[in-house]
C-alpha cells in the first residue's frame, strides 16, 4: 500500500502525478502583495489566479505575504508554516470527482498578534505594490444604515490609543502608509476582495475616516498615492470537512492539514486602477473593466442574496446544505421568481451580460449536489450580509413600486431564524457578531414583529416605510403559524 506524503516543499517531488504542483522556483519569487485575511476564499481565488500566473507565465514578482490579524488565524499560520506556505486546492468537478492542485503563491506569512511591527514594516517595504483584503463584509467597521465609520468599536478605541501595536486593519494600514510617506515610497493599491457593493469605495471611505481622525497629516499623501479599485469576486468555497482531507490522503496521497475545496466556477472582475502596477491576472482569466459596479450589483443581489434566501428557508425547514434547499422544487421556484420578479428590475443596464444565462447558471451552481455548502456557513454573519445582499433590492423595489413579497419573506425568515430552533425543533447556533441583539429582537418579535426592524444599524430608516413594515409583519406572523413550506407554496402560487 502506498503511503501519503506530508505536504511541504521538500516532498513536492514525491507527490503523485495526478496532482498539479508548482514547477516554478519558489525561492525566486518576490513578494509584492500583502494579503490580509487568508481564509478559504482567498486560497481558492486570488492565490489560485496568482499561482497560475507563476506556473503558466513564469511571473516571479507577485508573491503573496499572508497576514493573520485575528487570534483565530493562528491555526492557518501554524499550518502554512509547517507546510512551507503550500496547500492543496481540491476542485469538485461537475461529475463529483476531485482535481487537486498544490498552490505555491503564498510565500510568506506573518501572524500579526505576535509581531505587529513586522506587519507594519512588511506593508511599508518598497517591493509591496498591493495590499489585498478579505476581511469579511462586517470587517469595514461602517454602520450599515448610516454609512459612518464606527469609532465606538472597542478595538478601534484601543488602536487609537496604541497606534504602534494595532489590532485592526485600519490601525495597521495607517501606520504602514505613514512609513511609506516618510520613506518617500511610491503609491500603493488597497484591493478589497470582499462581497460588498463598491468594495474599493467602501474600503477607501473607512480608511479615510480613520486617518482623518488619527493621522490627519497623512491625508494629502494618502489621497494622492493610494488607489482602491472596486472588484467583483466569485467562487463558492465551502467549509473544508474531514472527508475532504481523507479523500486527499487516500486518492491523491497528500497529507494536508487544511486543504481548500471549491466549485469549478471562478470569476474576478476588477477596475484597472493600480497605483504601482499589478500582476497580469487577465492572462489567467480575470477581467479588467472600467466600471465594475453592474457586475457587483448582479452578483451580490442574485448569487449572494440567493444564498441567503436558500440558507434561511432551508435552515428553518431542516436542510443542512444549500444544494438540498436548491433542489427542493418549491424553494427553487421561489428563488427563480425572486431573481426574475424582484431583483432583475433593479439591475439596470448590464451591457453585454446575458442575465438569463447568468441566472440559470446560478441555479445550476446552487443545485450542484457535490458542493456540500453548509447552510450554517451561509447563515453566519447575516447581520453584515443582509444589508448588502438583500436590503438594496427591497429599497429599490420600494422606490420603483415593485414587488417585494419574496425579499421581505426572506427578512421575516431571518428574524424567525434567530429563534435558534428549526421547524423540527432542532437547535442551531446563531453565529453572528450581533447575535445577542438579533436573538433578543427575535424574541420580542413574537409579541410585536416590528421589534426586529428596530435594529437600526441594519434596517436604518426602512422601518418608516409602511408597506415594508406591513408586509414584513404579515409574513412573519404567517411564517410562525404555518411554517416555511406552506408560506413558500402560497407565495409561489401568486
Ligand atoms: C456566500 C458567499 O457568505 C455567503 O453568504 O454567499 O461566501 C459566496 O459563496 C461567495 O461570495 C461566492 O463567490
Amino acid at each position: 500500500m502506498k503511503t501519503s506524503v506530508v505536504l511541504n516543499q521538500e516532498n513536492l517531488s514525491s507527490v503523485l502525478s495526478n496532482v498539479k504542483v508548482p514547477n516554478y522556483n519558489r525561492d525566486e519569487i518576490i513578494t509584492s502583495i500583502v494579503h490580509i485575511g487568508v481564509g478559504n476564499f482567498h486560497r481558492s481565488h486570488q492565490a489560485y489566479y496568482t499561482d497560475m500566473l507563476m506556473e503558466q507565465f513564469g511571473v516571479t514578482d507577485c508573491g503573496i505575504c499572508g497576514i493573520g490579524l485575528l487570534d483565530y488565524d493562528r491555526k492557518i499560520y501554524n499550518i502554512l508554516k509547517d507546510q512551507d506556505g503550500l496547500y492543496t486546492l481540491m476542485v469538485k468537478e461537475l461529475d463529483g470527482t476531485y482535481s487537486a492542485r498544490v498552490i505555491g503563491s503564498i510565500v510568506e506569512f506573518i501572524f500579526a498578534p505576535e509581531n505587529p511591527l513586522a506587519v507594519i514594516e512588511k506593508i511599508a517595504h518598497p517591493d509591496i505594490k498591493i495590499v489585498s483584503l478579505t476581511i469579511t463584509e462586517g470587517g469595514y467597521n461602517l454602520n450599515e444604515a448610516t454609512g459612518k465609520f464606527d469609532f465606538s468599536n472597542p478595538v478601534i478605541i484601543e488602536d487609537m490609543k496604541n497606534p504602534r501595536s494595532p489590532k485592526t486593519v485600519f490601525g495597521y494600514l495607517t501606520q504602514a502608509l505613514k512609513l511609506r510617506m516618510e520613506r518617500e515610497l511610491g503609491g500603493i493599491t488597497i484591493q478589497s476582495c470582499d462581497n460588498i457593493q463598491g468594495n474599493g469605495d467602501v474600503a477607501k471611505k473607512a480608511l479615510t475616516d480613520y486617518i482623518k481622525e488619527t493621522e490627519p497629516d497623512l491625508l494629502p499623501w494618502f489621497e494622492e498615492n493610494v488607489s482602491f479599485p472596486n472588484a467583483m469576486v466569485d467562487r463558492i468555497t465551502p467549509v473544508t470537512v474531514l472527508e475532504d482531507k481523507e479523500i486527499l490522503k487516500e486518492e491523491f496521497l497528500i497529507d494536508d492539514q487544511w486543504p481548500v475545496v471549491s466549485e469549478p466556477f471562478i470569476q474576478w472582475v476588477i477596475e484597472d486602477d493600480f497605483k504601482a502596477g499589478r500582476p497580469v491576472w487577465e492572462k489567467v482569466g480575470a477581467q479588467f473593466v472600467e466600471n465594475v459596479i453592474p457586475f457587483e450589483n448582479m452578483k451580490l443581489r442574485l448569487l449572494n442574496a440567493g444564498h441567503t434566501l436558500l440558507g434561511m428557508l432551508g435552515a428553518l425547514y431542516g436542510y443542512d446544505t444549500i444544494d438540498e434547499a436548491a433542489n427542493d422544487p418549491d424553494f427553487e421556484k421561489f428563488l427563480v421568481d425572486f431573481m426574475d420578479i424582484e431583483v432583475t428590475p433593479t439591475l439596470g443596464d448590464l451591457g453585454e451580460i446575458n442575465l438569463k444565462d447568468y441566472k440559470k447558471s446560478l441555479v445550476d451552481r446552487f443545485q450542484n449536489i457535490y458542493i456540500k455548502d453548509l447552510i450554517s456557513r451561509i447563515c453566519s454573519e447575516s447581520s453584515a450580509k443582509v444589508p448588502i445582499f438583500l436590503l438594496p433590492t427591497i429599497k429599490d423595489q420600494i422606490t420603483g413600486k415593485g414587488n417585494i413579497s419574496r425579499a421581505n419573506f426572506v427578512v421575516a425568515a431571518w428574524c424567525r431564524y434567530n429563534d435558534g430552533v428549526d421547524e423540527n425543533n432542532k437547535d442551531y447556533e446563531i453565529k453572528d457578531a450581533m447575535s445577542d441583539r438579533l436573538i433578543r429582537a427575535a424574541a420580542l418579535s413574537h409579541k410585536d414583529p416590528v421589534e426586529f426592524l428596530k435594529i437600526e444599524p441594519i434596517f436604518g430608516d426602512l422601518i418608516e416605510n409602511k408597506d415594508f413594515v406591513e408586509s414584513f409583519t404579515i409574513a412573519l406572523e404567517k411564517l410562525r403559524e404555518k411554517g416555511v413550506k406552506n408560506c413558500v407554496q402560497d407565495i409561489n402560487a401568486t
